[in-house]
Parts: structure tokens; C-alpha cells; sequence
């Protein structure tokens, strides 16, 4: 299992934070998705089949482009 936090300044309500936790949740393989709209923060926890690939792909296409990988 693998958490990965990315920087999503694309979301500015809480209607960004619920769509992004929705479609990043029905992705195969993803286990929790929080979406923080205070620090403009995506936590992902995820195992296979979901990858970061996958991920950064999918928030692109939902118009949530992730800028960066914060590691933790
Ligand atoms: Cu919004």
C-alpha cells in the first residue's frame, strides 16, 4: 500500500474537494482519497491495480491537474 500527497491548487470549494474524492475514489485499486481544501492538498493511499501514473492521469482528465508529489 502506498500514500502519495499532491498539491492540486486547482480546487478552490468544496465542490472540487467532493469531485476529486469521488473520482479518484472509483478508481480500481484506491483505498482512501482526502481532499483538503485549506492546503490544496490531494492524500491518496492506493495499491494495485491503481498507480501514480494512473492517478496524476486521472486528475488531469477531471481538470485537477496535480503540480507536485510531496513525500512524506
Ligand atoms: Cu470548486
Amino acid at each position: 500500500m502506498t500514500t502519495v500527497t499532491y498539491s492540486v491548487p486547482a480546487m478552490h470549494c468544496d465542490h472540487c474537494t467532493h469531485t476529486i474524492e469521488m473520482e479518484v475514489g472509483e478508481m480500481q485499486g484506491v483505498q482512501a482519497v482526502r481532499a483538503d481544501l485549506t492546503t490544496k492538498k490531494v492524500h491518496i493511499t492506493f495499491d494495485v491495480p491503481a498507480s501514480e501514473q494512473g492517478i496524476k492521469t486521472l486528475l488531469a482528465e477531471i481538470n485537477y491537474p496535480a503540480e507536485g508529489l510531496i513525500t512524506l
